[in-house]
């Protein structure tokens, strides 16, 4: 049996020999000489005693230290990393700082991500022979047990073990689920601690029950044996990230940057949770949370939506209105859990507790409220650095001195107009959501907040209108099956291929997609009143190349209309073969120039039967027989609509 499995095993065998009072000496035994640097081992709960024992005598760090997320903490780590030489103080702002990381480590890998189940067909769907799978990767436990041999025996040689409590939605609530990571990158720690809730309360909290075991590590132990650029430890040709849903534990190596070793983002609250999700009934997805109040009548409508990485989910869930009447309020913007309560009403936290947002095309007209947020107490990864010790990146054109000398993230001296670019593609801020301007005050209820209407979406150039609704659960779940979007900088991909991205989970699939598509349908039950499905493409371009609508706070506009076919105006919608879509007028354009309402919803035939056509060949190449009859029920009758209806 493969190590990992073992370990896991002989932790639970551990407890059932042994006496309580014996399972710290064991426990003592196993660290050896290793010191504890800070905090009180012996009061850390059992379990995760064993998990820490485990991973030290497999990664044999230096020390280990105990987080308990204060102040203090981060100062104390914020001042080494200074002087270092990795972070460097934003003198512009309060508590900023800026990182550069080694420019072969700027993005999430997902050639390098893998889930590993006993049964291949419990991580991945059954696909087409000859094909090659994209919704997620399996990893044998044979061969997983191999590679992992061949990172993680010594690979924090030299380098502390930092241990962190996090809890990912507010401490204590129903909705909340625990976690522990190790990991030897201390500007994870900072980052965690922005990300995710990180406190002793934790441990209260966690007691003897089971949380989700992440370990980390830069692959890089001491004495390096590879060059460290930007003082940025990392191994780019080893990364690997390891998922095993069965024992609920994430290993991931070789990557500092976001997704890849921020383990409570994308490993745990999507993948692993997502298979969590399923066992007890609910949804962990790739959304983000938003309030809409409509001041005339105080009504607050909630909205859950999912568009792929970096195609406008952090500036939708912040937006700022340009028409008047609209409040809009953000819960969450990038990871959404959801719930149906006993009365069968939809609930949904935002697991994180800060933001990680794309730099790039941020500035005070698409964004205020992402601006405003990471003024203080915020870290700005692969950005450029004004002379005067601010922030710049792609988008600040107009906010800057145009005749400042910048430092581009690759550390070259450059001005606004010359070639290249300052930032990084995929630079990100991370902030805390606490800091946003408009944050809800509900952001932190144990309960969460009712979601009215879930809304899909992509980077869609041609064929598809601005926005449809579809005509019920099962058609959203086949729209949102068949959700396609331009490839982004989020990820290793390149060029502007349109990738297919269901629910904008494909590089977070936990298990088999078609069982995946088969739990969203298995929600529509009673008691479960289950919200209304949109389709929304902001990306829609002319033949020039430009976009269509003009996008960031003029989506309120489209969201006006969203919200008034969640309350049931039946007058605003006509019916078109793929779902319903706004009267002609029934979206407030005042104030706006030109827009071509018959472009912008127009619906060639010939792109929606090639469609419709490529996204079955999908479905049949990536999850043959996992996918449900109903969702092939679904294509056939747009498909059946489209050919007598367009
Ligand atoms: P992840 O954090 O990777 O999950 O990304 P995200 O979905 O939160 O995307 P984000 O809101 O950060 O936007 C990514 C890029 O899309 C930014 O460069 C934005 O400027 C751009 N963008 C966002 N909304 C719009 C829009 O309405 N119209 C246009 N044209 N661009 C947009
Ligand atoms: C995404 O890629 O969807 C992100 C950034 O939100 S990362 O945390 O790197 O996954
Ligand atoms: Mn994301």
């Amino acid at each position: 049996m493969a190590k990992h499995y073992e370990r896991f095993n002989a932790m639970l065998a551990d407890e059932e020999h042994v006496q309580f009072h014996e399972v710290h000496e064991i426990v003592v035994q196993k660290l050896g000489h290793i010191p504890i640097v800070k905090g009180d081992f012996a009061h850390l709960p059992n379990k995760v005693q064993r998990f820490v024992a485990a991973w030290v005598q497999e990664c044999r760090p230096r020390a280990v230290y105990i987080c308990d997320g204060s102040d203090e903490e981060a100062h104390e780590i914020i001042h080494k990393l200074e002087e270092r030489g990795l972070l460097h103080k934003l003198r512009k702002y309060e508590e900023c700082y800026i990182c550069r990381t080694d420019p072969a480590d700027v993005a999430r890998v997902e050639s390098k991500t893998f889930v590993t189940t006993e049964d291949k067909y419990d991580s991945v769907a059954h696909v087409r022979e000859g094909v090659q799978g994209i919704m997620g990767q399996w990893m044998s436990p044979e061969l997983m047990e191999v590679e992992m041999n061949n990172r993680f025996p010594g690979c924090m040689a030299g380098r502390c073990m930092y241990i962190i409590p996090f809890s990912m939605g507010p401490i204590g609530s129903p909705l909340s689920k625990i976690g522990v990571q190790l990991t030897d990158s201390n500007y994870v720690l900072l980052c965690m601690r922005i990300m995710t809730r990180v406190s002793p309360k934790v441990w209260e909290v966690l007691g003897d029950n089971e949380f989700v075991r992440c370990v980390h590590s830069m692959g890089c132990p001491r004495p390096v044996q590879r060059k460290v650029i930007n003082h940025w430890p990392c191994n780019p040709e080893k990364i690997l990230i390891a998922h095993f849903p069965e024992i609920r534990e994430i290993c991931s190596y070789g990557s500092g940057y976001g997704g890849n070793s921020l383990l409570g983002k994308k490993c745990f609250a999507l993948r692993i949770a997502m298979n969590i999700a399923r066992d007890e009934g609910w949804l962990a997805e790739h959304m983000l949370i938003m309030g809409i109040t409509e001041e005339k009548t105080g009504r607050e409508t909630f909205i859950a939506a999912a568009f792929p990485s970096a195609c406008g989910k952090t500036n939708l869930a912040m937006l700022n209105p340009t028409i008047p009447g609209f409040k809009v309020r953000v819960v969450g913007d990038d990871i959404a859990w959801m719930r149906f309560d006993e009365n069968g009403e939809l609930y949904g936290i935002n697991p994180e507790a800060g933001f990680f947002g794309v730099a790039p095309g941020t500035n005070m007209k698409t964004n205020p409220n992402a601006m405003l947020t990471c003024l203080k107490n915020s870290i700005f990864t692969n950005v450029g650095e004004t002379a005067d010790g601010g922030f710049y990146w792609e988008g600040l054109e107009d906010e800057v001195d145009k005749n400042i000398a910048i430092t581009t993230w690759l550390g070259e001296n450059w001005r606004i107009g010359q070639p290249g670019k300052a930032a990084h593609p995929n630079a990100r801020f991370t902030c805390p959501a606490g800091q946003c301007p408009i944050i809800h005050p509900k952001w932190e209820d144990p309960k969460g907040v009712p979601i009215s209407a879930i809304i899909f979406g992509g980077r869609r150039p041609v064929g598809v209108p601005l926005v449809y609704e579809a005509f019920s659960w099962e058609h959203g779940v086949t729209v949102g099956a068949c959700v396609k979007s331009e490839a982004t900088a989020a990820a290793e991909h390149v060029g502007k291929q349109i990738m297919h991205d269901p629910m904008a989970m494909r590089p977070f699939m936990g298990y088999n997609f078609g069982k995946y598509l088969g739990h969203w349908l298995s929600l529509n039950k009673a008691p479960h009143k289950v919200p209304k499905i949109f389709h929304v493409n902001w990306f829609r371009l002319n033949e020039k190349g430009q976009f269509l609508w003009p996008g960031f706070g003029d989506n309120i506009r489209v969201l006006d209309w969203v919200i008034r076919r969640v309350h049931e105006e039946e007058s605003i919608a006509v019916k078109s073969p793929i779902g319903w879509l706004p009267k002609k007028g029934s979206i407030n354009m005042d104030g706006l120039g030109p827009v071509d309402w018959n472009e912008l919803f127009s619906l060639p035939k010939h792109y929606w039967e090639d469609d419709i056509r490529e996204s079955r060949r999908f479905l049949e190449d990536q999850a043959n027989g996992d996918v449900p009859p109903a969702i092939w029920k679904e294509l056939d009758e747009l498909e059946k609509r489209v050919k007598e209806g367009l």
